[in-house]
């Protein structure tokens, strides 16, 4: 279904769209609404239970890997199904102008744990599968603070279940970092049942020791997951759910026959074969392959909620779903093409076009968050601590302190639908990509020695109308905001 069959609505002013019996597609380049707007006032799950404590919520981020703004069923386009992710986004809040911190993962995976600009880091491309020491437990990061640990000392029980990729050294384990719980990869990537990663590691554990687990990593990511909310139904806990999927290799749930990837074997080239890192299918394959990964992703989230409900804990936990960067519309030009999807928006993961960050985003919280609403604001990956923080009313760190927040906290935004206050927003990843937001603007620097381009995004989402020629001024200043800013983030 094309955003075409939408019914056009109108309500208080703000002109948005809705599927026929929402089952359908929210038209992704007509959705830039202000504010957040409740669209069923008879959903009785949308009125808040006003006597119900909110004092100590449980936590769940679910964190996608790669995955595009096109690339789900229902409200995002997509071609496959989802209908669990159909599900949360009906009962919570969908995001249409959602960004990752940065265009690939550890970049947006460190700013979502610590509130940061992942430039503060030093973490601005993916970390590397081998043994350095760079990472959140590098002797430059010692002194972060992560969302486990600000919630670990706030009386929360605290898992990571899935990739970490934050640091595979010894000091970079998430146990270090505040999680009570690891069961996972540290790296990247790896093969989705043998746990191989790309230089021929097996790359699982649990906690700090090796641990494997058989099974296909989606469904096992599940099932510690499950186990976690089971065993500590009865504390306040925070759950970290962070898929591999859908990054490469690109293999389904039943593709345990086809590994190929042993230990000690180098798997690294970046054509099809026996040793290529990206999948075990020709290319042509990859695309239903990938609709494979997506669809048992969204069982995975059908699975969490249907135990949440079973403990009788789904009132009383917030799940934020949203993915780590844009997808990729193809992988060494055309040798491996059609990976997945970014519908209306121009480029793909590693870029600085919206493809390259702009994703999908559902918050689900039933009774608090109203049900079936949208919200057009701008937001993004580092937002999510400052809110969980002002939500269980933790500190925050001083702004003036090695430690102060960049994000805002979206509570406001979330449970009464208030819009944010204006800001600008950088994503960079090292010289090969700048781009600032201010509003309806966007400056792109696409990589080093490039001219700046200017585009409107709520006429252009698809940024194929470069301005830069147009309105100087607005170049200007937006240059003058990101010197200031690349001057502050170089501060440890
Ligand atoms: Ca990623």
């Amino acid at each position: 279904m094309k955003s075409e069959t939408l019914i056009s609505r109108n309500v208080n002013g703000i002109n948005f769209y809705k599927s026929s019996l929402l089952t359908g597609v929210l038209g992704t380049t007509t959705l830039l609404v202000s504010g957040a707007v409740n669209i069923s006032n008879l959903d009785p799950s949308s009125q808040k239970e006003t006597g119900m404590s909110r004092s100590k919520p449980n936590i769940i981020v679910i964190m996608a890997d790669d995955l595009g703004y096109g690339d789900l069923g229902g409200y995002y386009g997509g071609q496959a199904n989802t209908p669990n992710l159909n599900r949360l986004a009906q009962e919570g809040m969908l995001f249409t102008d959602f960004h990752s911190n940065g265009p690939m993962c550890s970049p947006t995976r460190a700013a979502l744990l610590t509130g940061r600009y992942q430039q503060r880091l030093g973490i601005e491309s993916a970390l590397p599968t081998d043994w350095d020491s760079r990472g959140i437990g590098s002797d430059e990061n010692k002194n972060e603070i992560t969302m486990a640990q600000y919630l670990s000392e706030a009386g929360y029980v605290t898992g990571i279940f899935g990739k970490w990729h934050l640091g595979k050294h010894q000091s970079g384990n998430p146990v270090f970092h505040g999680f009570d719980e690891f069961r996972g990869l540290t790296c990247g990537c790896s093969d989705y049942f043998s746990k191989i990663d790309r230089n021929g590691y097996r790359d699982w554990w649990h906690n700090d020791k090796p641990d494997f687990q058989k099974g296909y990593i989606t469904e096992i990511i599940t099932d510690n997951s499950i186990n976690f909310i089971t065993a500590n139904k009865n504390k306040p806990f925070f759950l970290y759910v962070a898929h591999l999927a859908i990054h490469f290799p690109w293999q389904g749930p039943e593709d345990g026959n086809l590994e190929t990837r042993g230990e000690g074997e180098d798997f690294t080239s970046n054509y099809p074969g026996s040793q290529s890192k990206l999948s075990p299918h020709p290319p042509e394959k990859v695309p239903s392959t990938v609709i494979e990964m997506i669809e048992t992703l969204d069982k995975s989230v059908g699975r969490i909620m249907e135990s949440l409900k079973d403990q009788e804990l789904d009132r009383n936990t917030l799940v934020f779903f949203t993915s780590d960067n844009g997808g990729y519309l193809n992988y060494n030009g055309d040798v491996w093409p059609d990976v997945g999807s970014n519908g209306p928006l121009r480029g793909q993961k590693a870029q600085v076009y919206e493809g390259g960050h702009r994703v999908p985003a559902i918050a689900w919280w039933p009774g608090h968050i109203p049900a079936l609403s949208v919200s057009g604001q701008t937001v993004m990956t580092f937002d999510l601590l400052p809110t969980f923080l002002e939500l269980l009313e933790i500190k925050f760190p001083s702004p003036c302190g090695p430690n102060a927040i960049d994000g805002v906290s979206i509570l406001p935004l979330l449970l009464e639908g208030e819009s944010l206050a204006p800001r600008t927003l950088f994503w960079r990843m090292w010289d090969s990509g700048t781009a600032v937001r201010r509003g309806r603007w966007k400056l792109v620097i696409p990589g080093k020695d490039r001219k700046p381009e200017l585009y409107d995004l709520e006429k252009d989402i698809g940024e194929s109308n470069d301005l830069a020629f147009q309105y100087p001024k607005i170049i200007s200043e937006l240059e003058a905001e990101l010197d200031n800013w690349e001057k502050d983030v170089k501060k440890r």
